[in-house]
């Protein structure tokens, strides 16, 4: 399985720099290549040993792509591939993110004024140069300026998205671990601490033969350029000019070196700080007895933790927000975990335009992923792309009581994700509402609009009785789209007063609410639900990101109400719409 990943990573790319080179998403060659990307992450077979004619058999993969596969595990580069990497370097791709820029007007920009960098397009707004290219004036320089700057996609400490820093801390971390000398492997650093943005990925491995996971390292498909090789230490980049550090330890120091590179630094001067009241040093190698070279604890996290008197905490804890005193009081929350997770909420199929799967598809696959219920949400009337009718929602619903005994014991919910308008208004009327089992309701659209009118618009739609949660609360997009501007204590209270879940949608690219946000609902009592906001099967395994998004806003298990078993929690949605 070891060089899926890989695979699947390079039809990704292909994917989007095809989006750039056609200007679309919706290009045949750009779906063609997502689908073939998903398959691939798909495979239960190792994908370097099927055939041209097997690949082609398997559903999401045409020839062309197939073709293209094999030329990859024959001669270790694919040609369309490199092409477009000369025509697209990463500084380019930057700047195709930054919103109110899309491929059409990054190539205008690029043919007018030759920008090709984030730092280019920086200098021609301060030259005030870009309100000579049509379609672009004084407003759309302000506007991308302060783009530039609320996500911090200039200077030298630009960061990666987590979207895009952890499938290549995975795709190592599979390639490494089936190495004979690796005898354990994670990622550290920032990507195990789940930060949203990532400054470098640090990769942690304990094996006696130090040099044999050097070179396995060195070989692996990620690594475009070697900055520094060493016996315990070696830095690359990646072709889009992510560095990796990848460190070897021996077994017997893995723990204290786990516990050193996760960080943060701030947690650490923490823990050292309690290492030295109790007259011992705490390193990357062992917590030792002052003075000697006695060692206290050294092979596991848990038994550092222990030696120094507190409880072991979890990596999305470890920034000095109080978890130190809470471990120390006994007072940690009983943090939602992946296993507690008991339904999916968010959950759309074909219907929906952008939805890729059957309605069917997507239940096998909930199914199979253990859930014991699922409410199935595909878009309202009103979002303009790939909104449903009534008649095709009461179709779906129909379709739905169909197959209820299939799937028992798992209960299948008919619900929809709703359209907040600029009023706070939603799909079609409160009669057809009452009808669905379980409705989202987020904003979609409009999101410049200010913080007044965006609270005023979310509050209005917590107000229906058929609402039970509000999707991709800030609509945020880590890297590419900001936040919307909202009076967050106010949303919370009306939260609470109106028993309107907030989700924490578990999309790598969302993770929205945000941590902070989360921990501040849940503190105020709000309720939580975490969804996958699946469009794909694949996207069904989102899951586990929002549960650890959710742990870094140190979400207790009690505040999330798909923890609890269904005819407790269809009590708590029934309670909603019968108060009002
Ligand atoms: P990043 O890469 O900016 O997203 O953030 P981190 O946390 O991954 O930071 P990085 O890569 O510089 O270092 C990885 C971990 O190593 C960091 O979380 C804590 C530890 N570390 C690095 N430098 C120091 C240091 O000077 N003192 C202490 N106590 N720990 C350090
Ligand atoms: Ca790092
Ligand atoms: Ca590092
Ligand atoms: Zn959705």
């Amino acid at each position: 399985m070891s060089r899926n990943r890989e695979v699947a990573r390079l039809l990704g790319e292909l994917a989007l720099l095809t989006e750039l080179d056609e200007g679309s998403p919706q290009a045949f060659r750009v779906r063609a290549y997502d689908n073939a990307a998903r398959a691939v992450n798909g495979l239960t077979l190792d994908v370097d040993s099927m055939s041209e004619s097997r690949l082609i058999a398997t559903k999401g993969i045409g020839k062309s792509t197939a073709q293209k596969i094999r030329e990859y595990v024959e001669t270790g580069t694919i040609t369309k591939l490199e092409e477009l990497r000369e025509k697209y370097p990463p500084e380019y791709v930057h700047l195709t993110r930054i919103p109110g820029l899309g491929p059409k007007r990054v190539a205008l920009l690029h043919e007018e004024l030759g920008i090709g960098s984030v730092e280019d397009l920086r200098r021609a707004i301060d030259e005030q140069a870009l309100r000579d290219v049509a379609g672009f004036g004084p407003k759309s320089e302000a506007k991308l300026l302060q783009s530039i700057e609320r996500l911090g996609l200039s200077g030298k400490e630009r960061r990666t998205p987590i979207e895009h820093a952890l499938p290549i801390a995975e795709e190592i971390v599979s390639g490494l671990a089936t190495s004979r000398a690796v005898e354990a492997i994670e990622y550290a650093g920032s990507l195990r601490r789940f930060r949203e943005t990532i400054g470098d990925i640090d990769i942690l491995v304990s094996a006696g033969d130090h040099n044999a996971v050097m070179g396995a390292f060195l070989q692996l498909a990620v690594v475009e350029e070697v900055l520094g090789r060493g016996d315990t230490k070696s830095s690359v980049l990646t072709h889009a000019g992510m560095q990796v550090d990848l460190r070897v330890v021996d077994p017997d120091q893995y723990g204290a070196a786990l516990l050193y590179f996760t960080g943060s630094k701030a947690h650490n001067i923490r823990l050292r700080q309690l290492a030295l009241e109790r007259d011992w040093t705490l390193n990357e190698y062992a917590l030792w007895e002052a003075g000697s070279d006695e060692v206290v604890a050294s092979r596991t996290e848990v038994e550092i933790y222990d030696a120094l008197g507190i409880p072991f905490i979890e990596p999305p804890l470890r920034e000095d927000t109080g978890e130190i005193e809470a471990a120390q009081e006994h007072t940690l929350p009983d943090l939602v975990r992946f296993t507690d997770i008991k339904g999916d909420l968010h959950v759309h199929t074909e219907l929906s335009g952008d939805g890729h799967e059957t309605l069917e598809d997507m239940l096998d696959a909930v199914a199979a992923r253990g859930m014991d219920y699922v409410a199935i949400t595909d878009h309202g009337e009103d979002l303009r792309i790939n909104g449903v009718s009534r008649g095709q929602m009461l179709a779906q619903r129909e379709r739905i009581a169909g197959l209820a005994k299939r799937y028992e014991p798992m209960r299948i919910l008919h619900g929809c994700e709703l359209n907040i308008d600029r009023a706070g208004d939603l799909d079609y009327d409160r009669e057809f509402l009452m009808g669905f089992d379980w409705c989202v309701a987020s904003v979609h659209s409009l999101f410049d609009l200010d913080r007044a009118a965006q609270t005023q618009r979310v509050v209005a739609a917590m107000r229906h009785p058929a609402v039970n949660a509000i999707g991709h609360l800030t609509g945020r997009q880590i890297g590419s789209r900001p936040a919307i501007e909202l009076d967050l204590d106010a949303v919370i209270e009306a939260a609470v007063e109106t028993g309107t879940a907030l989700e924490i949608n578990s999309h790598l690219r969302r993770l929205d609410l945000a941590p902070e946000v989360a921990r501040r609902a849940a503190v105020a009592g709000a309720d939580l639900v975490i969804s996958t906001d699946a469009h794909t099967v694949g996207e069904l395994d989102q899951m586990q990101w929002g549960v650890l998004n959710a742990q870094r806003g140190w979400v207790d298990k009690s505040r999330v109400v798909n923890t609890r078993p269904v005819d407790e929690f269809l009590e708590w949605v029934a309670a909603k719409r019968t108060s009002r």
